[in-house]
C-alpha cells in the first residue's frame, strides 16, 4: 500500500497516534483536492464528518417527510394511471430516504438515533415540507418545482467528496428527473384543459413559486455551512447559484405550460445572462424551519404516529435477524425501519 493511502484507512477505529493527526489530514486534503471520494473507512477530521452527518439526515429526513403532502391525494387522484403514477412516486421517496439514512449510517450514526432526532425536533427536514397541498394541481407543482428544485440541488451532489452520498445521488437524481417530468405532464394537462382547470394550476404554482426558492436555503451572504462545505467539496456550488440556475429553467418552462410565475420582477437582464426576481420573503423561511409554518406540527406528529405503528415491524425484524445470526453464525443487520415510512397527511 502506498504511504498515502495508508494514512486514508489506518485510523479505521479512529485511534490516531496524535503526532500523526498532520499527516492523515494532510491526505485527507489532498485527496479532496485531486477529487478523489472519502470512503466510511478512510479518516476524516470530526468536522467534515459532523457535517456530512448534519446535511444527509436532513436530506433523509425530507424524503420521508416530503411523502406526506403527496400521499395525500392518492386516494383522490382523478384516474387509475394518475394514482399509480403517484404511488409509484411517492414509493421512490421512501426509497431515498432509505438510502440516505444507509449513507449516513455509514458515518457511524444509528438509524434509530437519526430518527429520534427527527421526531424530538433536534435535526431538520426541508422547509418546502411545511406547505399543505390543497388541490390535485399541488401534486404537478410539487413534481414540477419541488423535485425541479430537489434536481438542481442534487446534480452537483452526485460529485460530492463523500463517495456514499455521491452514489446514492445519483439513482435518486434519476428517479427525481422522472419526478419532475411527470409534475410537468400533470400541469400541461390541467393549464389546457377547461378554465376551472387552467386557473387551479395556476393557483398551485402561485402557491409552491417562493417556497420552492426557498429550498435552496439562506442567502450565501447568510449560509453559515455553505464555505466550509464547498471547500470539502461535499457541496459544488453556493445556494444563490443554484437557485439562480433554477431560475433559469423554470422561466422558459413556465411559459411553454401558459403559465405564470407570481413575480413581476422576472425579467432576463442580457449583462448578467441571467433572470432578475423579486425580493423573498427570508423572515417567512426563518419562521417555517423554527417550526411555525403552516403544517409543521401535523407533519411531525404524522411522522411520530407512523413510527410508532411500525414498531411490531421493527421488533419482529429484529427478532427474525437474531434467528438467523443464531443458525447461521452470519452477520445480518435487521432493515426493520422500512414499514413506518409511509406517514399520510
Ligand atoms: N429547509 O448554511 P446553510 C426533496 C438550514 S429533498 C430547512 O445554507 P447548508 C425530494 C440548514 O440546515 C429536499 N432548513 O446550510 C423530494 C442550516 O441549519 P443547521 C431536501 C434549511 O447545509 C421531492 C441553516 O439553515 N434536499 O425535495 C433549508 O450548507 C418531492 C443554514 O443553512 C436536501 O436536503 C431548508 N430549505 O445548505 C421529496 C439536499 N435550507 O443545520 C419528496 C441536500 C437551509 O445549521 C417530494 N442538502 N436550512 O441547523 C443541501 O444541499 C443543503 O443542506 C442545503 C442547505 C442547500 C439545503
Amino acid at each position: 500500500m502506498a504511504p498515502a493511502a495508508a494514512h486514508r484507512t489506518a485510523s479505521v477505529d479512529g485511534a490516531v497516534p496524535e503526532a500523526d493527526t498532520a499527516v492523515y489530514e494532510a491526505v485527507f486534503n489532498a485527496a479532496v483536492a485531486a477529487d478523489e471520494r472519502i470512503e466510511p473507512r478512510d479518516w476524516m477530521p470530526d468536522a467534515y464528518r459532523s457535517t456530512l452527518v448534519r446535511q444527509i439526515a436532513q436530506h433523509a429526513h425530507s424524503e420521508i417527510i416530503g411523502m406526506q403532502p403527496e400521499a395525500n391525494w392518492i386516494s383522490r387522484a382523478p384516474s387509475l394511471r394518475r394514482k399509480a403514477i403517484l404511488m409509484a412516486k411517492v414509493q421512490d421517496e421512501a426509497g431515498h430516504g432509505l438510502y440516505l439514512y444507509s449513507a449516513v449510517e455509514t458515518l457511524g450514526v444509528s438509524r434509530e438515533e437519526l430518527l429520534d432526532k427527527l421526531h424530538t425536533g433536534r435535526q431538520k427536514y426541508s422547509s418546502i415540507f411545511n406547505y399543505p397541498t390543497l388541490t390535485w394541481a399541488d401534486v404537478g407543482a410539487i413534481g414540477w418545482l419541488v423535485d425541479g428544485a430537489a434536481i438542481t440541488n442534487q446534480v452537483p451532489l452526485c460529485r460530492c467528496s463523500y463517495g456514499p452520498y455521491a452514489r446514492a445521488m445519483v439513482r435518486v437524481c434519476k428517479e427525481e428527473s422522472f419526478h419532475q417530468r411527470q409534475g410537468y405532464e400533470l400541469l400541461l394537462a390541467l393549464s389546457q384543459g377547461t378554465p376551472e382547470q387552467h386557473a387551479m394550476a395556476q393557483d398551485a404554482v402561485d402557491r409552491w413559486w417562493w417556497p420552492s426558492l426557498m429550498m435552496f436555503g439562506p442567502p450565501d451572504d447568510e449560509s453559515a455551512h455553505s464555505a466550509q462545505s464547498m471547500a470539502w467539496k461535499i457541496k459544488r456550488h453556493s445556494n444563490d447559484e443554484l437557485r439562480q440556475r433554477f431560475i433559469d429553467i423554470c422561466v422558459p418552462q413556465a411559459k411553454s405550460l401558459n403559465l405564470t410565475l407570481p413575480d413581476p420582477d422576472l425579467r432576463w437582464n442580457e449583462e448578467r445572462g441571467h433572470y432578475d426576481f423579486g425580493p423573498i420573503d427570508w423572515a417567512e423561511f426563518r419562521e417555517v424551519i423554527k417550526g411555525n409554518g403552516p403544517c409543521n406540527e401535523q407533519r411531525i406528529s404524522q411522522r411520530r404516529k407512523a413510527h410508532d405503528e411500525g414498531a411490531w415491524v421493527r421488533e419482529a425484524a429484529a427478532a427474525y435477524a437474531a434467528k438467523h445470526n443464531g443458525a447461521t453464525g452470519a452477520a445480518v443487520e435487521p432493515s426493520a425501519d422500512t414499514a413506518d415510512m409511509n406517514g399520510k397527511a
